[in-house]
């Protein structure tokens, strides 16, 4: 096969974006035929796993939306064409701003696990409504730890080194399944393989990654909190703190060893069900480890005790000294930092902490279904589908309901689709150019746009260009806006990047649209007109991070690096290294005033202290069960293919149940169950597996997508029986994987 017949683009079904070469073919020649990873992609290097042969299934999905909609007042939807659609949309939305401010207008969403570039350009749209609160998945997961890790080291993204530690630990994480991390399986056989390694996971199911482990620590559900702190002080107990990196990078370490020292450690390692010897020995493997890298996922950032447990998480990372050298922690370059840790704004109405600029999900259908005067009355739901992914959907599509606008940008009909007053139908991630922010890697960092490899067919539109023509029929980019860098491209390559800072420079209010006026003024081919954008990225990267992007070859005066590094961008369909540092630089990126991690974090260890003199949290008699209400899984990637037959697995997600739960309750692998909680209750297919503890049921995620033509969903959709109340204390982010629940044979 010759390979001029393999076309580069990368996979999309979580965050590692894997670089693919495809063959199209089929009808039309619009089908993704045969997919293999690409060698040439700098961070998965050919590594694929089974969801990405699958890909046509999203290409060629189910409830693919091919028109603009409006909906009628009976509840079905209308094909109107596009001027109409953002004639419409604009004069609604700015109706509302007009009323009741910009602030009214609520922004969800901006991409998902393999698109970013439409948040990039709805900048300029919310730009020009004058909207500010938004949110997006981010704020049911990592808040708590970008919060947590912004006050202590000053940045919010910190990430590890898995390819050359000694000992990993992954905490609430299954990267078998959900990866996250470059290549996961290959680096967890490696570590696994390995005698002078040691892979350490903690989880009350032994998942896939668990099965390979060296230590598993199969604690209680919603325990960790329990076992970091014991974990924590058995490190101190035992003198194993790496006291010349505390004195070196470290203050205020003096209040966090007064709470570890009152830390009772059996009755703590009592709390998590695990032996002390066997947390004790874990904490030895641990403490002196070499390079220890470590990844806290759902398990926890969805669980009790949430922010508690990341801060916890940083400390472990902190005594340890496991920052800063290869194999460890790091804080990577990036191109545009998805993570921000402040919180410096509340919600309007819930009075709700705002991380990294986002409104807790938990709290969004509280801040709409309110008469206060503050509330959101309009929104636009991008390349997201809350309706089925915030916790406790009935209350959320309620709220949804009740908005005066809800405008929707999707390639499909989704649960969310389906609520809304105008649904704007989008180019799939195959028919644009696209990329996404999650670029983690260190020391070579790097970003990949995907050229599109199809022209979309007629009727749906990438953002991009949605974002601009709503921007213009707002009245915020007018043609005189446009004019002079129209000129300026006409010159060249080096007079438009000089024009368009200039412009940029000297005129915030073009500097907030100057996505859209990039798109709508720079000469690009079809393939990749969407990287326009990146353009202002590359610049602002060049700005802040000129040695790094020097040494990837990017160097000069910040225009002339970021021209550059677009070019490279441009010109490199399987990815280009941006950035490359050095270990040695780490320590530096520390941000605090003082250039020092700050270990105590007062109203934490107040939390500590509450912690170890509360009685455990009271269980429901009615509610025997803890329900994990959203599993990866094999033939899992959240709502992105709407196909249940993708699945090769599991196509109607079985509830995972333990053999003496089963046996308890009379069903048997194939039989069905129902599931109640205090919000719902659900049926779902039964899997016995003696990978859970008595007690214990999971649920997957993403299930339960019905068909826009009414048909029946297969598997349940998880956010039926979860509950908005049942969030983290500190930055509310949900507790998906600790529902209470109660089964019965159905
Ligand atoms: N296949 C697949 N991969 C994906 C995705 C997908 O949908 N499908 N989604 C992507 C996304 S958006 C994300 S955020 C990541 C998430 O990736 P992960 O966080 O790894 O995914 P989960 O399976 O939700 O949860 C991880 C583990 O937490 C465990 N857990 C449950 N309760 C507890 C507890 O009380 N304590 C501890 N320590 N562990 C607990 C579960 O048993 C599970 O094995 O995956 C990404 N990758
Ligand atoms: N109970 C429970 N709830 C959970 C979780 C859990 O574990 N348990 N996990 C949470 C997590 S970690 C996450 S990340 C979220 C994920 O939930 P969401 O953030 O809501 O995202 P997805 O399900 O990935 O939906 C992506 C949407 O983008 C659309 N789409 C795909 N391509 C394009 C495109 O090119 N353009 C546009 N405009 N749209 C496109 C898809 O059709 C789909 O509607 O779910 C969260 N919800
Ligand atoms: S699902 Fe994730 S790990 Fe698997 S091929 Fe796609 S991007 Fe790579
Ligand atoms: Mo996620």
């Amino acid at each position: 096969m010759p390979t001029t017949d393999w076309k580069p683009t990368a996979c999309i079904l979580c965050e590692c974006n894997c670089g693919l070469e495809v063959e199209l073919g089929g009808e039309g020649g619009r089908h993704l035929v045969r997919l293999r990873g690409d060698r040439r992609h700098p961070a998965s290097k050919g590594y694929a796993c089974e969801k990405a042969h699958r890909l046509d299934h999203y290409q060629n999905g189910l409830d693919r939306v091919t028109t603009p909609l409006r909906r009628r007042p009976d509840g079905t939807f209308e094909a109107i064409d596009w001027d109409a659609a953002i004639r419409e949309v604009a004069a609604r939305l700015s109706a509302v701003r007009d009323a009741h401010g910009g602030d009214a207008v609520f922004y969800y969403g901006g991409g998902g696990q393999g698109n970013h570039l439409p948040g990039a350009y709805a900048t300029a749209t919310r730009r020009a409504l004058g909207s500010t609160f938004r949110s997006s998945a981010l704020a049911q997961e990592k808040t708590g730890e970008f919060w947590v890790a912004h006050r202590m080291f000053g940045t919010a993204m910190i990430r590890a080194d898995f390819e050359h530690c000694d000992v990993a630990l992954f905490l609430g994480k299954n990267p078998w399944q959900s990866h996250s991390i470059p290549r996961a399986r290959v680096t967890l056989k490696e570590i696994a393989r390995d005698p002078a390694r040691t892979l350490v996971v903690v989880d009350p199911r032994r998942s896939e990654t668990a099965a390979m482990a060296d230590i598993h620590l199969q604690l209680t559900p919603g325990t960790d909190a329990y076992l970091m702190a014991a974990i924590l002080a058995i490190l101190l107990e035992e003198g194993l703190w790496d006291r010349a990196f505390l004195d070196a990078h470290c203050a205020d370490v003096a209040p966090v060893e007064a709470a570890l020292r009152a830390v009772p450690v059996a009755a703590f390692c009592a709390r998590t069900g695990l032996d002390e010897p066997l947390v004790r020995r874990t904490a030895r493997v641990l403490g002196k480890a070499r390079a220890l890298s470590t990844f806290e996922d759902l398990g926890v950032q969805m669980n009790r005790d949430s922010t508690l447990v990341s801060y916890l998480h940083r400390l472990l990372v902190a005594v340890t000294g496991s920052f800063g050298r290869e194999g460890t922690a790091h804080v990577p370059t990036s191109i545009v930092a998805i993570a921000s840790g402040a919180s410096r704004r509340k919600s309007p109405v819930v009075g709700a902490p705002i991380v990294a600029g986002l409104v807790p999900c938990n709290v969004i259908a509280d801040e709409i279904l309110t008469d206060h005067p503050a509330r959101y009355r309009a929104m636009i739901v991008e390349a997201a589908n809350p309706a089925h992914s915030v916790a406790d959907s009935p209350r959320f599509r309620d709220a949804l309901r009740s908005l005066d606008t809800l405008v929707v940008i999707d390639v499909a009909m989704t649960e969310t689709a389906r609520l809304a007053h105008y649904v704007l139908p989008a180019a799939t991630q195959f028919e644009k150019a696209e990329a996404t922010f999650f670029n983690f890697e260190f020391p070579r960092n790097s970003f990949h746009l995907r050229p599109r490899l199809l022209a979309p067919p007629d009727g749906p539109l990438p953002e991009a260009e949605i974002h601009a023509r709503l921007c213009l029929a707002l009245g915020a980019v007018t043609e005189e806006d446009l004019a002079p860098l129209r000129a300026a491209a006409a010159e060249g390559k080096a007079a438009y990047a000089l024009a368009a800072v200039e412009r940029f420079l000297g005129d915030p209010r073009l500097a907030g649209l100057a996505p859209v006026l990039l798109y709508r003024t720079m000469d690009l081919p079809p393939e990749t007109r969407e990287g326009a954008v990146l353009l202002a990225l590359a610049a602002r990267a060049a700005m802040q991070s000129p040695a790094s992007l020097a040494r990837a070859g990017f160097a000069g005066p910040p225009i002339e690096a970021a021209q550059a590094l677009f070019d490279a961008i441009l010109s490199s369909p399987a990815g280009v290294v941006f950035s490359v540092d050095g270990w040695g630089d780490v320590t530096g990126r520390i941000a605090t005033p003082d250039g020092r991690i700050l270990l105590a974090l007062p109203d934490l260890l107040q939390e500590l202290a509450r912690l170890r003199d509360a009685p455990p949290p009271a269980r429901d008699p009615a509610f025997p069960f803890v329900l994990s209400a959203g599993e990866r899984r094999s033939f899992t990637a959240n709502t992105i293919i709407r196909d249940p037959a993708w699945r090769k697995t599991d196509a109607s997600g079985a509830l995972r149940v333990s053999p003496g739960d089963a046996a308890a309750i009379g069903v048997a692998t194939g039989d069905r169950i129902r599931i109640f909680t205090r919000t719902g209750s659900a049926v779902a297919p039964v899997e016995v597996s003696d990978t859970l503890r008595p007690g214990h049921v999971s649920l997957p995620n993403g299930l339960g997508l019905s068909g826009a033509d009414g048909s029946e969903p297969a598997g349940v959709a998880p956010n039926e029986l979860t509950a908005s109340q049942d969030r983290d204390a500190f930055v509310g982010t949900p507790w998906h994987k600790i529902v209470p629940a109660r089964l019965e044979r159905a």
